[in-house]
C-alpha cells in the first residue's frame, strides 16, 4: 500500500464548494458535485472524501446527491456529513461507499458510535474535527468538553482503526497541515490516521508522507486542488513510492502490534494537560516529554 491522497467533494445546496474554516457562507463553489468527482477520478484518484455538508450543519437534505455521486464513480468513497444514528449510517452506507466517517455522534453519543464501530470495523472511521484544543461538531459550529486524548483513546479501544484529523483552523487556508497534532493523534493508539486541514503544496505532501511510519497513512485535499496550488498529479507523484505498513513506535522502534493504546493511557493522557493538543513535534523520537 502507498500513501493515499483523497480529493474532496464538499457538498452544500447541491454544489461542490470548499469554506474558509468551514464557516457556512465563506464559501467558494465549484459546480456540480459528481463532475468534481469525475474530475478527480480522471486524473487518477482512487479515493473520493464525500463530505455532506448540508447534512453536517443539519439544514438541509442532500442524501440523493451524495448518493449519486457514490453511486456515478468507480472511486472508492469515504462519505461523511450528518451520519449520527442507525438510520442515517445504513443510508450512507447503503450507497456503496466504502468507508463512512462520524464526528458529532462520536462526542454527542459515544455508547452508540462504539456500538457500530463493533459492528462495522473499518467501515467506519471517526472524524477527529479539532479547533485549537478541542473538538467542533454539528457543522464546526458547537464544541464539546470532552479531552482530546482520552475520547481518541477510548474510540481506538472501542475498535476504531482510523481517525481522520481535521485542524478546523487550517481548513481552506492554503497555509500547510498541522504537522504537531497529526503525529500527536497518530502516536496515542494504534489507528491510522487521514491528515485534513491546510494541505496545500507537493511540499506539505511531502511533510505528511514522513509521518507514514507513526500510521498518517493517507490525506484529504479540498481547496488547493481547486485553486491549483497543487495539482492531483503532482500530489498523487509524490506519494507513490511512500509505502504504507504497520506503525512504529519511534520510541522503541518496534512495530506495532494490535495492542491499544500505542503507549499506556496514564503515560500520554497524564503527560498533557486535559484538553491539550500536545505538540510531540516531528522528529518524533522523543519519549511523551515533550508533551
Ligand atoms: O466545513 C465544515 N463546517 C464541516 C465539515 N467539513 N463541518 C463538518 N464537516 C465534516 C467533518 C466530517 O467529515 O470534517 O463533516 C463530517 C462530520 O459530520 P458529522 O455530522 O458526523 O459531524
Amino acid at each position: 500500500m502507498t500513501f493515499t491522497i483523497l480529493p474532496a467533494v464538499d457538498v452544500r445546496h447541491g454544489q461542490a464548494v470548499q469554506l474558509v474554516q468551514g464557516v457556512d457562507g465563506t464559501q467558494k463553489v465549484f459546480g456540480s458535485p459528481l463532475e468534481a468527482a469525475l474530475r478527480w477520478q480522471n486524473e487518477g484518484a482512487t479515493w473520493l472524501h464525500l463530505v455532506n455538508l448540508d447534512a453536517a450543519f443539519g439544514d438541509e437534505d442532500s442524501q440523493a446527491i451524495v448518493a449519486s455521486v457514490v453511486a456515478g464513480v468507480t472511486m472508492n468513497v469515504e462519505l461523511t456529513g450528518g451520519i449520527r444514528d442507525d438510520a442515517t449510517l445504513e443510508a450512507a452506507l447503503a450507497t456503496g461507499c466504502a468507508r463512512v466517517n462520524i464526528g458529532t455522534a462520536a462526542v454527542e453519543n459515544p455508547s452508540w458510535v462504539k456500538r457500530v464501530l463493533a459492528r462495522y470495523g473499518e467501515r467506519i472511521a471517526i472524524s477527529v474535527d479539532v479547533r485549537g484544543s478541542e473538538l467542533a461538531s454539528r457543522g464546526w459550529t458547537e464544541r464539546s468538553d470532552l479531552a482530546l486524548d482520552p475520547f481518541l483513546v477510548s474510540m481506538a479501544e472501542a475498535g476504531c482503526s482510523r481517525f481522520v484529523v481535521t485542524d478546523v483552523a487550517r481548513d481552506g487556508m492554503l497555509g500547510g497541515p498541522n504537522l504537531d497534532l497529526l503525529a500527536h493523534v497518530a502516536l496515542l493508539t494504534n489507528a491510522k490516521v487521514t491528515a485534513s486541514g491546510g494541505v496545500t503544496t507537493a511540499a506539505d505532501v511531502r511533510a505528511l508522507t514522513q509521518l507514514a511510519t507513526v500510521g498518517v497513512d493517507s490525506a484529504i485535499i479540498g481547496t488547493a486542488l481547486y485553486l491549483g496550488h497543487v495539482t492531483l498529479d503532482e500530489a498523487l507523484t509524490m506519494a507513490s513510492d511512500i509505502a504504507v505498513g504497520p506503525k512504529v513506535d519511534p520510541r522503541t522502534a518496534r512495530r506495532m502490534t494490535g495492542e491499544v493504546p500505542f503507549v499506556s493511557v496514564g503515560e500520554e493522557v497524564a503527560g498533557a494537560s486535559e484538553g491539550t493538543v500536545g505538540h510531540t513535534g516531528v522528529g518524533l523520537v522523543a519519549n511523551g516529554e515533550g508533551r
